[in-house]
């Protein structure tokens, strides 16, 4: 989608910081991180939230979920956290589906 940021960085249009890439995904560090490690997996497909996953693009997601075990791995984390927010009350501010990977601290929760 042209006028979508996280587009522009799958795209390398916009720079940052890449963890991983293949056809299907794009994962970069966080512009704003909330742990020692924080970076974000994307599908390079537009969707714009977890609300517009359907039997068709949801394989995209598995993949995701696959490259953030891989990459967890080679960098040997035994424990972090994955976080898609959908929607605005849930704290979405870019309407590009991502899932947020969180590591190196204790974690709380509830999340709040
Ligand atoms: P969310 O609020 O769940 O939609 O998460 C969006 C995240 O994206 C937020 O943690 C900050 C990050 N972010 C926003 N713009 C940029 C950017 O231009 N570059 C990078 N690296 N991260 C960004």
């Amino acid at each position: 989608m042209s006028d979508c940021i996280f587009c522009k960085i799958a795209s390398e249009e916009i720079p940052s910081k890449k963890v991983y890439e293949d056809e299907q995904c794009y994962a970069f560090y966080d512009l704003d991180p909330q742990a020692p490690t924080h970076f974000l997996v994307i599908p390079k497909a537009h969707i714009a939230s977890a609300l517009d996953i359907n039997e068709g693009n949801s394989m995209i997601v598995g993949h995701c979920f696959a490259v953030i075990a891989k990459v967890a791995k080679e960098r040997g984390f035994d424990s972090y956290r994955v976080v898609s927010n959908c929607g605005e009350q849930a704290g979405q501010s870019v309407f590009h589906l991502h899932f947020h990977v969180l590591a190196g601290r204790d974690m709380t929760w509830p999340p709040g």
